[in-house]
């Protein structure tokens, strides 16, 4: 069609951004938005499932119907272990990892870390969720199981990294470290079309998002910057604007777009930190810095952490530079005044 470019004509086209893999990369991700068109279906759907509960709480396939969260997972980890170029993944909602035991797999190069569907707690008051997904090379011997090294990878070694948002419209946002590009989901075809392209985070924003019912339990210098975004100032004769969907994808790609800071302390209830480092914060870490955005701890980068337990978690600090370069201050003058 005239002017559109779906995101299999876009990979394609980019191939020089990812050498040395000659279609690899295409099929990944073409295995991705497959994954995410099927979700993409059920979570429209899931609005129905008490309709369609009155079967008796199985879906039309006859199946019984599973949480949302465990589909999707299903469904991206049998996209990843048909697709050939993947040697195992690592899940939010696993316990452990898995090493696709089967003679093309085991010649996989990459592995995918990933949260099939964070927010889903948000699907019931039809709130906008999301797929977060990290991509690497392996680090074990091709021919071999992959092992938990290969999913401990600091975020740094992202070959790629993106989202797919279930919203108001259904988008894919990845990087592979030449900028970032936004496709949104035209149902009428079934493709995702390039709508964004080569987006850039704003250097800063009056948009803040955090829950601030953590801020009598979190660190002083955060209290400080929260107060200051409520300030009115006078050149605009109004205090910033409190945005928090609960969503991280959605707030995420929110600051992408019109810049802002999200943030997820460590506090007293959640003394690391609420979010999974290897599966929500270094993907999306990775997609901020592509961007021109910052993503830290409050103290360090994001991508520099060593992760050492898969389902580690730690305080995320992302968005637009200067805001998080200003919460950053923050945290360390108040942290010194002690
Ligand atoms: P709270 C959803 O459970 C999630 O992991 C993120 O998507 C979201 O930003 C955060 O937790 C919400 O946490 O404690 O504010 O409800």
């Amino acid at each position: 069609m005239q002017g559109v470019t779906t995101l299999h004509e876009f990979i394609l086209e980019r191939q020089a951004e990812f050498p040395f893999a000659t279609g690899e990369l295409s099929r990944i991700l073409n295995d991705i938005s497959l994954a995410a068109k099927i979700v993409n279906r059920e979570v429209n759907r899931a609005g129905l499932v008490d309709i369609l509960g009155a079967q008796g709480n199985v879906n039309v396939q006859g199946e019984q119907q599973q949480k949302l969260d465990v589909i999707a997972d299903e469904r991206f980890i049998q996209a990843f272990k048909t697709g050939g170029e993947i040697c195992g993944i690592a899940s939010e909602e696993n316990d452990d990892f898995v090493a696709f035991d089967n003679e093309i797999s085991r010649n996989g190069k990459y592995v995918v870390l990933f949260d099939p569907l964070d927010g889903s707690s948000n699907i019931d008051v039809n709130v906008s969720i999301g797929t977060i997904f990290s991509i690497y090379r392996r680090t074990s011997p091709a021919g071999e199981l992959a092992t938990l090294e290969d999913m401990l990878q600091k975020g740094t070694e992202q070959v790629a990294s993106g989202y797919v948002l279930y919203g108001s419209s259904t988008m894919l946002v990845y990087s592979t470290g030449c900028g970032v590009n936004g496709f949104t989901l035209d149902p009428s075809i079934g493709e995702f079309c390039l709508s964004h392209p080569d987006m850039k985070m704003p250097e800063t924003s009056r948009l803040y998002s955090m829950n601030e019912g953590n801020l009598l339990i979190c660190e002083e210098g955060i209290r400080q910057y929260i107060n200051f975004c409520q300030q009115v100032d006078p050149p605009t004769g109004r205090p910033y604007s409190g945005r928090y969907i609960g969503s991280l994808v959605a707030d995420f790609h929110r600051s992408l777009i019109k810049g802002g800071i999200y943030i997820y302390p460590d506090t007293t209830l959640n003394p690391e930190g609420k979010l999974r480092l290897i599966y929500e914060c270094n993907p999306l870490a990775f997609i901020a810095e592509q961007a021109g955005g910052l993503a830290t701890t409050g103290r360090k980068r994001i991508l520099d952490i060593q992760p050492e337990r898969l389902h580690q978690r730690t305080p995320l600090f992302i968005g637009s530079k200067k805001m998080v370069e200003q919460v950053m201050g923050l945290i360390e003058e108040y942290a010194n005044k002690k």
